[in-house]
C-alpha cells in the first residue's frame, strides 16, 4: 500500500494494537452487504459493522438525509432549546416500541444508554419516596458497554478486573450458559429458566427495599450469544413485579429488527420498564443512543414545581441533529422495506445455515436466534482465543467479515442479506475452519 497512513497515533479500542499494526486489515469503502479492504477487495460483512448497520451500508436515504441536514442546521443545543427533528424522532421511536412507552431520552452510544436507564432507576425510586433503593443487579457475562456503570452491572472480567473497585452495591445473577444442557440449540434453549429463581436469592441476602433495578441483555450477545431459555426472562419480570424492581432491557444489539421483531420486548412478549438502545437506531451511521422509558417511570419525575428540571443528566450531543436525521431516515428504511419481517422471514434458512456446520473441525456448540448465530470452537490447549482469531483472519482474507469473541464466533449479517450472502459467510467459515489447526 503506498498511500498507507501511519498508524501509531491512533490508540484502537478494544484491539491488540502491535499486533494489528503489524499486520493491518483496513476499509475504505461500503455499499449494500459489502466491505471494500484497502488492497481492493470485496469483503461480504457477516457483522453489520459491529451489529449496527441493520439496513446495509451507504442507503441513499440515509446518506442524503445526513449531508443536507449537515447543510440545514448542523447543531443545536437540547438543554432548554429544542428543534424539530428530536420530537419527530422520539415520536416515531416511541410509535415503534408501542406499549407505554412515551418517552424517549437521547445519548451517543450504548454506555450512555446503559448509564442514563441506570440513573434514570435510581432517580426514579428516590422521586417516590424510595431513595434507599440503591442496588443494581447485573449479570455474569452481560456486556453494557464501557462507562463505570455499564462495567459495574457487566459481568465480564478482562472489561472489569482493570479498573478499581466499580460501583459499589451491584450484584450479579448467574450467566444462563451450559453446555451440557444446551446443546446445540436452536432458538431459546429448553433448559435453564429456573436461572431467574436466583434473583429471589439475591432479594432474600439485601432485601427488596435496597433494589433499584435488574439490567440484563434479552439475548447476551457481546460474549458470545446467550440466547435466554424459554421463560427465563418473563420469570425475571414476575420475581421484579413482586418485589417493586425495575426491569431494564438492554437492546443495543436486539433493537431495531435483529430477532425479526422491532425489538426483543415484542419478541419474548416481555415488558420491562425501561429499555436501551443505540447502534441501529441510524444505521450505525451517526453516533446515538436512545433510552425508552415507561410512562409510569417518566411521570414519577413529573411532580415539582414546573421551572424546576426534573432530571440533572443529558449530554451536549443529546438528539444530535445529524443524528437524528440519520435516525428519522434509518426507521423509514426499516418501514418501506420491510426489513423487520425479511429478518423473520431468514430466520428458518438462517438457522439451518448455521446448524449445517454441526460436525465441522473444532465446533463444539451452535447456537441461534433471529438473525444472530453463534459457533463455538473448542480453545486449543492452552491459548485460548488464538484458533477463533485465526479463523477471523482467514475469513477476512477470504472476503467474509466475521467477528470472534474468546473462541467463539459471532454472526449478525445485514438484514438486507440474500440466500447467497448466507451461503457464502457460512461455507467460507466451514471451508476455514478445515485449515485452522
Ligand atoms: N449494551 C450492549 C448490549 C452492547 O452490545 C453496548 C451496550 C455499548 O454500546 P457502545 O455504543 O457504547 O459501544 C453494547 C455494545 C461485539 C461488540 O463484538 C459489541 C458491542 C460493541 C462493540 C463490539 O460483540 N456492543
Amino acid at each position: 500500500m503506498s498511500n498507507a497512513p501511519n498508524l501509531a497515533a491512533f490508540w484502537m479500542p478494544f484491539t491488540a494494537n502491535r499486533q494489528f499494526k503489524a499486520a493491518p486489515r483496513l476499509l475504505v469503502r461500503a455499499e449494500g452487504m459489502h466491505y471494500e479492504s484497502a488492497d481492493g477487495r470485496s469483503v461480504l460483512d457477516g457483522t453489520a459493522g459491529l451489529w449496527c448497520c441493520n439496513a446495509g451500508h451507504a442507503r441513499p436515504r440515509i446518506v442524503e438525509a445526513i449531508q443536507k441536514q449537515a447543510a440545514t442546521l448542523d447543531y443545536a443545543p437540547t438543554f432548554q432549546m429544542g428543534h424539530p427533528l428530536a420530537f419527530e424522532l422520539a415520536t416515531d421511536l416511541a410509535q415503534l416500541m408501542g406499549g407505554d412507552f412515551d418517552h424517549v431520552f437521547f445519548t451517543n452510544s450504548g454506555s450512555e444508554s446503559v448509564d442514563t436507564a441506570l440513573k434514570i432507576a435510581l432517580a426514579y425510586h428516590r422521586a417516590r419516596g424510595e431513595g434507599q433503593r440503591t442496588r443494581l443487579i447485573g449479570r455474569e457475562r452481560g456486556y453494557h458497554g464501557v462507562g463505570f456503570g455499564g462495567i459495574s452491572v457487566g459481568g465480564i472480567v478482562s472489561n472489569r478486573k482493570t479498573f478499581g473497585p466499580l460501583l459499589t452495591g451491584v450484584d450479579h445473577l448467574p450467566h444462563t450458559h451450559d453446555l451440557a444442557r444446551n446443546v446445540f440449540s436452536r432458538g431459546e434453549p429448553e433448559w435453564g429458566a429456573h436461572l431467574a429463581d436466583e434473583l429471589e436469592r439475591i432479594v432474600a441476602l439485601h432485601d427488596a427495599s435496597t433494589i433499584a433495578a435488574v439490567i440484563v441483555e434479552p439475548v447476551a450477545c457481546s460474549t458470545g450469544v446467550l440466547v435466554p431459555p424459554k421463560g427465563y426472562l418473563k420469570r425475571l419480570r414476575e420475581i421484579c413485579d413482586r418485589h417493586g424492581i425495575l426491569l431494564i432491557f438492554d437492546e443495543v444489539i436486539t433493537g431495531f429488527g435483529r430477532l425479526g421483531s422491532p425489538f426483543a420486548v415484542q419478541h419474548f412478549g416481555v415488558t420491562p420498564d425501561l429499555v436501551t438502545t443505540a447502534k441501529g437506531l441510524t444505521n450505525g451511521t451517526v453516533p446515538m443512543g436512545a433510552v425508552f422509558a415507561r410512562k409510569h417511570v417518566h411521570d414519577a419525575f413529573m411532580n415539582g414545581p414546573d421551572h424546576i428540571i426534573e432530571l440533572f443528566h443529558g449530554y451536549t450531543y443529546s438528539a444530535h441533529p445529524l443524528a437524528c436525521a440519520a435516525g428519522l431516515a434509518t426507521l423509514e428504511v426499516y418501514r418501506e422495506e420491510q426489513l423487520f419481517q425479511r429478518a423473520t422471514d431468514l430466520t428458518p434458512y438462517w438457522e439451518e445455515a448455521i446448524h449445517s456446520l454441526k460436525g465441522a473441525p473444532h465446533v463444539i456448540d451452535l447456537r441461534n436466534i433471529g438473525l444472530i448465530g453463534a459457533i463455538e470452537l473448542q480453545p486449543r490447549p492452552g491459548e485460548p482465543t488464538k484458533r477463533a482469531y485465526e479463523t477471523f483472519v482467514k475469513c477476512f482474507e477470504a472476503g467474509v467479515l466475521i467477528r470472534t469473541t474468546g473462541d467463539i464466533i459471532a454472526l449478525s449479517p445485514p438484514l438486507i442479506a440474500e440466500k447467497a450472502d448466507i451461503d457464502r459467510i457460512v461455507g467460507t467459515i466451514a471451508d476455514v475452519l478445515k485449515t485452522v489447526g
